[in-house]
């Protein structure tokens, strides 16, 4: 959830889409196959824990490289999120701090490469993404009623570690979201249970996914019209879903869908204008049946 300051542009004017939904099924599951006809072994992924609190993250300081499933619990009070972002070569975490005291959006030499994207409070959320060696920082963008999170504390480094072990086996994904300029579509609806959602950025710019659980008899209208004033409680839940990832890049999601209505919302600041994606039609509701 990057940024929700420029909320008040969009009231009154985003279009929201609602899916059509084709009879697109997934394949059924393959088992891989090893010539002598055994099933090979499924390597799992690193898992990593990170909370994150009023105002700073909780998190190992080095892990191994690879595939690694992070698991983020928002001790709250406030709303947060995961960012992570990784550093050119030769870049420290005292770079991107002197960085981001400019205003502006984050220096060229970083690269959102995901992470778990923000869950209310007393919740947890997770993303699964592939990690290169190299230097990393974990961020926080969200700035609901007040300066970015990252200015108050909310930016921690992390370097992740060369690892010789076994390549990790992907996660099975239910359904795949392709992140467009500016839209999201998915590769076929998304049915209620414990579902994994591939997330791929086909697009130019930086796209999230924002997973909000919409209050019974509420539309992402409302949640959004939400957001501008805060005024009581949040016609709705945040899930989490998957923080930025840069063109080209995928990773992973699992979230618990009961019946009903959802919003699929896009935060990152517009490359041209700055203003959050959704104003430029990246917000979504749908339904799980
Ligand atoms: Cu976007």
């Amino acid at each position: 959830m990057a940024s929700v300051k420029t909320v008040g542009l969009i009231a009154g004017s985003v279009a929201v889409a609602t899916l059509s939904f084709g009879l697109a099924f997934a394949a059924a599951p393959s088992r891989a196959m090893s010539s002598a006809g055994v099933s090979a072994p499924v390597v799992k992924a690193h898992v990593v824990r990170v909370t994150g609190e009023d105002f700073k993250f909780d998190a190992p300081d080095v892990i191994p490289a690879g595939l690694t499933e992070f698991r983020f619990l928002n001790k709250g009070p406030a709303l947060h999120h995961m960012q992570l972002l990784k550093l050119a070569d030769g870049k420290t975490i005292d770079a991107l701090r002197a960085a981001l005291a400019n205003p502006g959006p984050p220096p060229a030499w970083v690269k959102q490469v995901g992470g778990p994207n923000a869950p209310d409070p007393g919740l947890e959320s997770n993303a699964t993404v592939m990690l290169e060696p190299g230097n990393y920082a974990l961020i926080c963008f969200v700035d609901i009623g007040g300066p970015p999170h990252f200015m108050k504390g909310m930016v921690r480094s992390l370097r992740v570690a060369r690892d010789n072990g076994p390549a990790a086996t992907k996660p099975r994904a239910d359904v795949t979201a392709t992140l467009a300029d500016y839209a999201f579509k998915l590769s076929s609806p998304i049915r209620a249970g414990t579902r994994t959602i591939r997330v791929y950025n086909a697009a130019q710019q930086p796209h999230e996914i924002e997973l909000v659980q919409l209050a019974p008899g509420t539309s992402v209208g409302d949640f959004m019209k939400w957001i501008e004033k805060m005024d009581g409680p949040p016609p709705g839940k945040a899930l989490g879903g998957m923080s930025g990832l840069e063109h080209g890049l995928s990773g992973y999601f699992t979230a618990d869908f009961t019946p009903g209505n959802y919003a699929l919302i896009c935060f990152v600041p517009d490359a041209k204008d700055g203003k959050p994606h959704f104003a430029h039609g990246m917000i979504q509701q749908i339904t799980v049946n």
